[in-house]
């Protein structure tokens, strides 16, 4: 008998294909973030031609959500973003800083996956600001807070050297990013061994920044998608104070565990409330959208008591 970390909503899937007015094959990997006291999730859809676009969903209880008419972004049409995104638009995160929202998505075309970033004041309208790197980046997320001055983000290149790990650039102005660092590996032999990434945008604790990412382990049957959490330090997020040993979610509900890829929860968002809980969000099997809650300080003490070195 072991005692969930992360407690699964009653009435998960919380969002599925049936719940979206245009046509479908996916919802999941969505993005979220509290805006006027509501919870916005941006989603990432599969299109019927295997190519997503990013819709808006909204709820009042951040369990039960309404979409909206219309997508909120789908492939640019023209301009330097068309060449990119000509393959689709996925897995968005939604970053609220400095009085707007931030919202990094990757970015597919032929020339391979890179990182776009956008901006929304009111999810009404969404501006494209640049893409933000080269090819074979996925999963940034920026930091909500800025460090002396500058903006910081995870993100997750990826080489043959050194193979999907997570590292952190800085920018003074959100377009030019630099002063790379690797600051989290997957570890050999464990659930994270074959990739980890970045997954929700982090939230401030008294004791860190909590980060909720991503770890696959490659099996006979194909990859396994779980979450982990790590800890950052408050004023140097390049530090990380704790990385727990355990993972807090694995593939178990029947829609995580088979669906367009089986054995997958994605987490693309985390809302932290003031009772000391956080809602967790995450795509099950590519499929659907699932949510769940966990004790914050739980999720601190696994990274700092359960700890296992970040590289
Ligand atoms: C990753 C990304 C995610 C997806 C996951 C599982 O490489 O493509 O968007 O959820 O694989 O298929």
């Amino acid at each position: 008998m072991s005692e969930a970390i992360v407690e699964r909503f009653k009435g998960n899937p919380i969002l599925t294909k049936d719940d979206v007015p245009y046509p479908v094959a996916t919802v999941h990997n969505a993005g979220m973030v509290k805006h006027d006291g509501r919870y916005v999730m941006l989603f990432r859809a599969h299109r019927r031609n295997g190519r997503s676009i990013i819709g808006l969903a909204e709820s009042e209880d951040g369990f039960h959500f309404r979409v909206r008419p219309e997508p909120f972004m789908v492939p640019a049409a023209e301009g330097i973003f068309a060449a990119y995104e000509e393959f689709g638009v996925e897995d968005p995160r939604i970053c609220s800083l400095e009085g707007r929202y931030l919202v990094t998505y990757s970015a597919y075309s032929k020339h391979g996956v890179r990182i776009g970033l956008a901006q929304t004041e009111d999810f009404e309208s969404v501006e494209r600001i640049s893409l933000i790197t080269e090819v074979d980046y996925r999963n940034v997320v920026i930091f909500p807070a800025k460090f002396n001055g500058r903006y910081v983000r995870l993100d997750r290149p990826h080489s043959q050297i050194s193979p999907w790990s997570i590292w952190l650039s800085y920018s003074p102005d959100l377009v030019h990013w630099g002063e790379s660092r690797l600051v989290m590996k997957s570890a050999p032999y464990h659930w994270d061994e074959m990739k980890i990434g970045p997954g929700a945008t982090p939230f401030e604790t008294d004791r860190g920044w909590l980060h909720i990412f991503h770890g696959v382990f490659r099996t006979m049957d194909g990859a396994v998608y779980r979450l982990g959490v790590a800890l950052h330090d408050l004023k140097d997020p390049s530090k990380i104070l704790g990385v727990s040993d355990e993972w807090i979610l694995q593939p178990e509900d029947p829609w995580e565990i088979t669906g367009y890829v089986h054995n997958v929860v994605f987490c693309c968002g985390a809302i932290p409330e003031e009772d000391g809980t956080v809602k967790i969000y995450w795509g099950g099997a590519d499929t659907v959208m699932c949510a769940g809650t966990a004790q914050i300080s739980n999720l601190v003490d696994m990274c700092l008591e359960k700890a296992r070195p970040p590289y």
